[in-house]
């Protein structure tokens, strides 16, 4: 066995791509599972025109060789080499046959990547997760996304142990063996890369359903969880058909195997996994029933189902030439869930969604020292390269792409993009390339928005002429230096534009050349630093509308009035934008209060919000997000040195602010009415009420803390779904006292032994604000139901605190920081993956005031000087101390 370390992993840069020597056109696997030991043949069939004597160098980690043989014969120590990461084979032809049989541990395997266990050793299951570099823990073999070959795969276990064996591709036959063992075997007719290889073995149950794709393909779905699970399918198995006709309907893709299977685990380091033809799903998103997921949870479910599996045409079929071109797949899947799910539920909160996801993880991470283009140049560790830059982002600049084309010239784009690159590994220009061809359109100058890091920031400035009854709006852009790219270009950027009167109308547009006014709504081309564009016959000062849509992935920065900002709020048709002018006039609020004593822009925002409240006809989601105000870490970022206690007492303010202007007995009248419809109903109406409803408690337990802990008292007690129940004990937590300490130990024992609920509890309690948040975090550390060893659970307990608490987090003594490098380190020497994005919280450390910048920097530089860490990790502390 072997280990990588920090020190032994180059820097990789994408101008270094080389194709490779050699393909492997066919690969024949054939597993003897086991927990302890399983062994691996593989037989590759070799192709290329590699000069004579040029050796063939497999990828190959943590695992014991056992015998090698080419074309039939075995070969002696002098022709091939192994090293802790590699084999090396002298003596390949075109055509040459290699034969491998490796050793692999299972059980020992806590890093989750590649063969692995989930679950006890007696009763748990073996799975793999080979994307991005895990199938070279598996078996020799070229493990990178541009050596696509065609798989075999046979699998064999102990009949009673292991009763389920599956693999991805058709079925090509199953058996019994001697001495209790039985086999199956699955054949793989598309050509993929290692990466979508993945094996599941073990007691698991299945539901199924048949589907017959639009071009007449029979399917079967199959879902499989453990037996406790089963029952918790049902939504998934809906989501997944919808996703299938959806992307018939929507990008004419069809599912091309005879069987789709999905399986659900509690041991995954991430979300899910699109392996061809058997998916792999974190738990998380693929059991739902209403005692334990909340209303967002379903809508994750139904999110990451349709996602992974659009994947199978945008990173299947069509897959990465490298791991640089990783948001060709990724932020193109983003995009396509993204427009999946507004169309099964509100377009205008959908976007609302996925700008906050994109403003609060996205932003801080395009401005701290990890900071890499949508298509990075260079990394050590591909793995931490997962992130929100190369998926929300990238899904912004398809988004942008697919605007700029309109709906029908997309859909030409895309079409000939998977015609042209089917069974191919593409590129980012390759995608451009089509969606221009298809268009008559050169698309290139994009490529700019791919290899620039850093949020562009676009200033807009009007002036009105009135005597002229002329507009002028000039749009300039900049992009701030990040660290190593300080040089920056100006993007293409659409900027879609509405005026607005001061009572609220939308004025007419025209635009010099146009004989009469036209749409209302235009989108101005800003490709250059600075434009200037003139709207004619304007007869009042106009309160511009921009960005509309967050129609290009950029901060805006426009020196609006509040009472301007309050206009669109109230009148805004564009619901997204309405929210938007919300959450700037809430960010000003802050200003004056963060900054000074000024609360005039506070009235202002309170005051629309009052006018709101009282509107029935708004949808309850929009006015639920109306009255919440951005973030902590969002509001961070217009502060110079960050004290996360002054942030978090100034939004307190704001929220107080707002709650009295509510009253209590209009917040409690309103939350008697919501709640009066409550009942286990999923339906997007009631989910809005339900939502509507925990963000008016939260209000009224400002307004009035007595009776919003009897009310949420009630609600946590008589609760029938768990959105009800898990935003009553949020709220009773917060407000401190018996009530919390009651809910929270009820919790416990309810849903002991159900690892869904559990996370919520573990989370829900690291993320209530205030310095004793590190002793409660400590506490529940203690807690028979927390381990190192799971990323659910450390993301619940450890992720939440880091990430949703920053005062609990950013203690002034610095203790925060202290406790999680500690839990940093123990953590990397089991899951490097888990241990390298908790360590990403530590990425603002330079913008905190300067006494806890000194403690978080001294935390960073203690573990730094440990050493020893993993390539993941390593590679995260060095980016945040190097800044
Ligand atoms: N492609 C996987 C992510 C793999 C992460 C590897 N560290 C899931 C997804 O994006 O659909
Ligand atoms: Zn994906």
């Amino acid at each position: 066995m072997n280990m990588r370390d920090a020190q032994s992993n180059p820097t990789i840069r994408l101008t270094d791509y080389q194709a490779p020597a050699w393909r492997i056109e066919s690969v024949d696997l054939s597993f003897d599972l086991d927990v302890a030991r399983t062994v691996v043949d593989a037989r590759l069939t070799l192709r290329g025109s590699a000069a004579p004597g040029t050796p063939l160098v497999l990828n190959g980690e943590h695992m014991q060789l056992l015998s090698i043989r080419l074309d039939e014969r075995e070969l002696g120590p002098e022709e091939y080499h192994v090293d802790a990461d590699r084999l090396t084979v002298k003596g390949v032809r075109d055509g040459s046959v290699l034969e491998t049989q490796v050793a692999i541990e299972p059980a020992k395997n806590t890093a989750l990547e590649g063969l692995y266990l989930s679950g006890s050793a007696e009763s748990g299951f073996l799975l793999t997760q080979c994307e991005a570099e895990g199938f070279r823990r598996i078996t020799y073999f070229q493990d990178r996304p541009d050596v696509l070959a065609r798989y075999t795969v046979t699998l064999r276990a102990d009949a009673q142990r292991f009763p389920v064996l599956l693999a991805g591709g058709n079925p090509d036959g199953e058996g019994t063996l001697d001495d209790g063992r039985h086999w199956a075997r699955f054949v793989d007719p598309h050509p993929k890369p290692a990466y979508l290889f993945a094996l599941v073995a073990g007691h698991l149950e299945k539901i199924s359903q048949d589907y017959t794709t639009a071009e007449g393909r029979a399917v079967t779905l199959n879902l499989w969880a453990e037996a406790d699970a089963i029952g918790q399918c049902d939504y998934a198995m809906d989501a997944l058909v919808r996703s299938m006709k959806w992307d018939e309907a929507t990008y004419g893709r069809n599912y091309d195997l005879d069987v789709f299977h999905v399986v659900a685990t509690h041991d995954f380091n991430m979300g899910a996994m699109e392996n061809k033809g058997l998916n792999i799903f974190n738990a998380k998103y693929l059991l739902a029933d209403p005692q334990t997921s909340t209303d967002e949870e379903y809508r994750g479910v139904e999110a990451v189902v349709a996602h992974e599996y659009f994947h199978n045409w945008s990173g299947n079929r069509v897959t990465c030439r490298d791991w640089f071109q990783l948001s060709l797949k990724e932020g193109f899947t983003v995009f396509r869930e993204q427009s999946f799910s507004a169309d099964m539920n509100s377009q205008a909160i959908k976007r609302i969604e996925d700008v906050g996801t994109l403003r609060r993880r996205q932003f801080p991470e395009d401005a701290g020292p990890f900071a890499h283009p949508v298509r990075p140049a260079a990394y050590r560790e591909i793995n931490n390269f997962y992130t929100a830059t190369v998926y929300e982002k990238g899904a912004e600049l398809v988004r942008m792409l697919a605007g700029r084309l309109g709906e029908a010239g997309f859909r030409k784009g895309t079409d000939l993009y998977f015609e042209r690159n089917d069974g191919k590994a593409a590129t980012i220009e390759d995608f451009l390339a089509a969606l221009g061809d298809a268009n008559g359109l050169d698309l290139s100058k994009y490529l700019a928005w791919y290899g620039q890091a850093g949020t562009p920031r676009l200033q807009a400035e009007g002036r009105y002429d009135a005597q002229a009854r002329q507009y002028t709006l000039t749009l300039r852009q900049h992009t701030p230096a990040t660290p190593g790219q300080s040089d920056k270009q100006p993007v293409p950027m659409p900027v879609k534009t509405a005026l607005f009167a001061a009572d609220g109308r939308m004025l007419d547009l025209r635009m010099p050349g146009e004989a009469e006014a036209g749409a209302p709504e235009r989108v101005l081309e800003v490709d250059g630093a600075e434009q200037t564009f003139v709207f004619e016959d304007i007869d009042t000062a106009p309160i511009p509308s921009l960005l509309r849509g967050f129609s290009a992935p950029a901060i805006l920065e426009c020196d609006y009035a509040p009472e301007q900002l309050a206009v669109l709020l109230r009148h805004d048709i564009d619901g997204y934008n309405r929210w938007e002018a919300g959450q700037q006039l809430a960010s000003r609020a802050f200003d004056g209060l963060h900054d000074g004593d000024d609360d005039s822009a506070l009235a202002t925002w309170t005051e629309a919000l009052g006018a709101l409240f009282d509107d029935t006809d708004l949808d309850p989601a929009l006015l639920a997000e109306l009255l919440t105000p951005p973030g902590e870490t969002e509001l961070s970022e217009r502060v110079d040195a960050y004290d996360p206690q002054a942030v978090h007492d100034a939004r307190r303010r704001m929220q107080q602010a707002l709650a009295d202007t509510m009253g209590a007995k209009a917040l409690k009248a309103r939350y008697d009415m919501l709640h009066a419809q409550r009942g286990v109903d999923l339906s997007g109406p009631a989910q809005a009420r339900r939502r509507l409803k925990r963000r008016v408690l939260e209000l009224l337990c400002l307004a009035d803390a007595e009776v919003a802990c009897t009310l949420a008292r009630d609600q946590y007690a008589q609760a029938s779904d768990m959105s009800d129940r898990l935003a009553a004990l949020r709220c009773l937590l917060r407000l401190g006292g018996t009530a919390g300490d009651e809910a929270a130990a009820d919790f416990r024992q309810r849903f002991d032994g159900q690892p869904l609920a559990m996370d919520k509890w573990f989370a829900s309690q690291a993320a209530v604000p205030g310095e004793d948040a590190l002793a409660r975090v400590q506490g529940l550390m203690g807690d028979a139901a927390f381990t190192l060893r799971n990323p659910n659970r450390v993301n619940s307990l450890l992720g939440s605190f880091a990430r949703m608490n920053p005062t609990g987090f950013h203690r002034a003594d610095g203790e925060g920081y202290r406790f999680l490098t500690a839990q940093l380190a123990e953590l990397d020497a089991l899951n490097p993956q888990v241990a390298a994005r908790l360590a990403t919280a530590f990425n603002g450390w330079r913008q905190l005031e300067p006494g806890r910048r000194e403690h978080a920097h001294q935390a960073l530089a203690e573990l730094s000087a440990k050493g020893g860490h993993s390539p993941n990790l390593g590679e995260i502390i060095d980016r945040a101390l190097q800044g």
